[in-house]
């Protein structure tokens, strides 16, 4: 009898262990579901007003800018601009260079690693017609405003965003092309770090060199987990919905800067392998932009494609001293020459119907704003007309995330 008891015992230990065994082991497997310490991290879940800004912030998240800059921050659900549905955060402000971003607190077990990723794009433009409003059916962000991002862990979980303490990611310049129907692809960023308390703070941060018409940059699915304190996967590459990862800007060929002409004008002649981009990248020291250098040219938006020997015009007559190099007058004076474009006067601005094949070419110069300098040959259709064979055709977008700037 006590026999029999005594195995009933033990067998029903035996099942509590059991028990015990499979509750324990399925406890993990909870745990990593929860893994996410952020709390509305995508930004899905309401918002909410903040003293000194416009619009409004995703709740549990706050905003800070540089100097108490009064930025507009609220939830976009714009179909192409979100990356989880319905929201993703939009930090934005026109006609000016900013700095800021959001951040959250979160708690954390001190002394372990923990890993914070967020995806973010930029779309900064200063062209009405074709990159801000995609006149071609393929709008694009404008790198020229120095727009970049980067993210931040404050071990110590401080809450200034120019704080020593604070670990930051690599900066990253996401700014993405992209065609009217689709959603724009977003960029994964992430940072590691090591608690040094309970309270750990995740930072996002955004900031530009160059005030541009429109400049906003976009967050969504934001994440801190811990790590074993391995390199995070991931860290700096694509989303994966969008398109492969871009090789770095490095592998661009380097274009080599001209000298200027006798008649005080600089003009580039296309050699092997430049692209419009890099061109642009070449000259950008002097504070030309990409709007210049299309208005110079009388382009209504980058060639699709440009050939080697064919001559852009960088700056026109008289604007650089040919002994020095250096500008004769202020940039300013000289893109404003003859026409400015802001308003949208009397430039050449051809009607969308006819910007398909050609991109807006030889009748152009007639239009073309500052002194005339010798007319660049046409860029003509895509079929190349010389019979040099010298003839290189050459994409006139790079891919997403491949502008050298
Ligand atoms: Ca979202």
């Amino acid at each position: 009898m006590k026999k029999r008891l005594m195995s009933r015992v033990m067998l029903g230990v035996l099942l509590l262990a059991v028990l015990w065994g499979v509750g324990s082991l399925a406890l993990p497997r909870s745990q990593a579901q929860q893994t996410n310490l952020l709390l509305n991290p995508s930004f899905d879940l309401g918002k909410t007003a903040r003293n000194g800004f416009d619009g409004d912030v995703p709740v549990n998240w706050e905003i800070w800018s540089e100097g108490g800059t009064r930025l507009f921050s609220d939830t976009d659900g714009f179909f192409s601009h979100v990356r989880s549905d319905p929201y993703s955060w939009i930090i934005r402000r026109d006609y000016e260079r900013f700095t800021g971003g959001g951040y959250q607190r979160v708690t954390v077990e001190e002394g372990k690693s923990y890993r914070f990723s967020v995806y973010a794009y930029i779309w900064t433009c200063n062209d009405n017609q074709w990159s801000c409003i995609q006149g071609d059916g393929m709008g694009y962000s404008q790198p020229e405003s120095g727009g970049q991002v980067r993210v931040g862990l404050d071990p110590t979980g401080g809450t200034d965003p120019f704080s020593s303490s604070i670990i930051w990611s690599p900066f990253s310049a996401p700014h993405p092309d992209h065609p009217a129907s689709a959603k724009i692809p977003f960029t994964q960023l992430s940072v590691t770090a090591e608690a040094t308390g309970t309270q750990m703070t995740a930072f996002m941060y955004f900031t530009s060199s160059r005030s541009m018409r429109w400049q906003e940059v976009h967050w969504d699915d934001a994440m801190v987990e811990a790590t074993d304190g391995s390199p995070a996967p991931g860290q700096q590459t694509g989303d994966s919905v969008a398109t492969p990862v871009p090789p770095p800007p490095a592998f661009v060929p380097f274009v080599v800067r001209q000298e200027p002409r006798p008649d005080g004008s600089l003009v580039h002649v296309v050699r092997d392998q430049d692209t419009f981009a890099s061109i642009l990248f070449a000259y950008q020291e002097l504070g030309v932009t990409r709007e210049d250098l299309l208005r110079f040219n009388g382009w209504d938006f980058p060639p699709q494609f440009i050939f080697i020997g064919q001559e852009i015009i960088i700056l026109p007559a008289g604007s650089v001293n040919t002994a020095t190099g250096e500008l004769t007058q202020p940039l300013e004076s000289i893109t404003s020459g003859g026409a400015t474009s802001e308003p949208a006067p009397a430039t050449p601005a051809a009607p969308a119907a006819e910007a398909t094949a050609a991109p807006a070419t030889a009748e152009a110069p007639a239009s073309t704003p500052g002194p005339a300098v010798n007319a660049p040959p046409p860029v003509g259709s895509l079929a190349p007309a010389e019979g040099s064979g010298a003839v290189q055709a050459i994409e006139n977008f790079l891919p997403v995330g491949s502008n050298p700037f």
